[in-house]
């Protein structure tokens, strides 16, 4: 008979480690994993071993069902009052001249140029202007929202929203409340980085912290709002960091349900602070995403975005536990170009993406920032897309 090195029944019972073995059945049993369980996997799990049960896992939530989106970005400025050391995009309000700053009639130009083709979400982040404050942002939601009500605003990390609410003078629960009002549909992971103090009083010292950020997602997910969780991985943090980061959210998540997706964000080091540091090997991500998977098991979603780790390891990500990777972009972001990544002018149309998933022999399925399906794309010939603007 044929070993399947893809079952992982095989794979849990062959291993020499008592320990891995023990981990590997709970995991088939479909229990939690602990804290020192998690680092275990990061220590001592092989990738072949990793990436089948975090496949198993994902093939037991989703099939081969992969998701992606049509979305844009608007990255309002890069002039930013804090000083990330991972940041190669932002310029400090001292030197706010190297830097770009939109009014509200651009951003709303940039929505506009969206007229007619059918994306589903604008994502909207970027540096923290002293001036962009909570009226200017409340302004521009309601723009946008009066332009196209339809389209899902998923816009600003904690970082952004801490400081605006700050400067307004308003509780989180106020702030939070007045952007729903405005038009803020949901939040997009960033600002996490590495909670635990050890590292972010190295890395991002200024910004918002963990409870902090962790209290935004709650207070948005308290009022209906979904929202995504990052971390910033691939630097000077150790395993046991990562853990505690995404343990924190497992907690919060076992508490609102408010999550939808987990986004690991593999470490770039161009022209920042933190240059000095190795960037992670492809293995090393791909046990990345994989733990990743193993370990979140009330996220329903681990994405991998290909603007950072780049299309091909993006494709890889898809075997090991990955089920989503994230829209079409179109060339509207600076954040991964600007750190180095391989993708300088990140943008794919919907069938470079499906043909990217199908690649890998599994099911395109266009969703919107929630989840609910648009398309399947699984029995629709690329052609087909690429004759059809409606498509593509
Ligand atoms: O928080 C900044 C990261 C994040 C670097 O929710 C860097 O769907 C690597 O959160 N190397 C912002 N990463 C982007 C973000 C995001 C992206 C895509 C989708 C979603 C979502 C969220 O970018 C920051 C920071 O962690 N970042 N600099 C760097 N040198
Ligand atoms: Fe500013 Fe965000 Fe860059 Fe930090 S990561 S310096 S908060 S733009």
């Amino acid at each position: 008979m044929e070993l399947a090195i893809s079952d992982p029944y095989q794979i849990v019972s062959v291993t020499q480690d008592a320990e891995l073995k023990r981990i590997g059945e709970k995991i088939l049993r479909k229990e939690r994993i602990s804290f020192d369980e998690g680092v275990y996997l990061f220590k001592h799990g092989s990738l072949p071993w990793l990436g089948t049960l975090a496949n198993w896992v994902r093939e037991e939530k989703h099939g081969d069902r992969t998701y992606f989106n049509r979305n844009f970005h608007i990255e309002p400025t890069n002039v930013c009052v804090f000083s990330c050391k991972f940041c190669s995009y932002s310029r400090l309000y001292a030197h706010k001249e190297e830097g770009w700053e939109l009014s509200i009639d651009q951003m709303l130009d940039i929505v506009k140029s969206y007229d007619g083709k059918p994306v589903t979400e604008v994502h909207i982040v970027g540096g923290v202007h002293p001036k962009m404050n909570l009226e200017f942002f409340l302004t521009l939601l309601k723009a946008i929202k009066a332009h196209r009500p339809e389209l899902h605003i998923k816009a600003f990390t904690p970082v952004e929203l801490d400081y605006m609410f700050r400067k307004a003078k308003v509780s989180v629960e106020e702030g939070m409340r007045l952007a729903h009002e405005a038009g803020l549909d949901s939040l997009p992971g960033g600002g996490a980085e590495i909670f635990h103090p050890e590292i972010r009083t190295q890395i991002c010292e200024d910004k918002v912290d963990a409870d902090g950020w962790l209290l935004i997602h709650k207070t948005a997910h308290q009022l209906g709002m979904h929202s995504n969780a990052t971390m910033l991985y691939g630097h000077i943090e150790k395993y046991w960091h990562r853990i505690d980061h995404m343990n924190r959210l497992r907690t919060l998540q076992d508490e609102t349900g408010g999550f939808n997706t987990f986004i690991p964000l593999k470490f770039r080091n161009k022209d920042n602070e933190m240059s000095y540091v190795p960037e992670s090997s492809v293995v090393e991500d791909m046990k990345m995403y994989a733990v990743a998977r193993l370990y979140m098991d009330n996220f329903p979603h681990i994405k991998a975005y290909w603007p950072m780790l780049g299309r091909q390891n993006a494709q890889l990500t898809l075997s090991f536990g990955v089920n989503d990777i994230d829209g079409t972009i179109d060339d509207t972001t600076k954040i991964y170009s600007m750190a180095g990544s391989e993708e300088q002018s990140p943008s794919m149309n919907t069938a470079q993406l499906v043909t990217l998933i199908k690649q890998v022999k599994r099911q395109p399925i266009e969703r919107d920032t929630l989840y609910n399906e648009v398309r399947d794309y699984t029995n629709i010939d690329v052609q087909e897309i690429e004759a059809n603007p409606l498509l593509n």
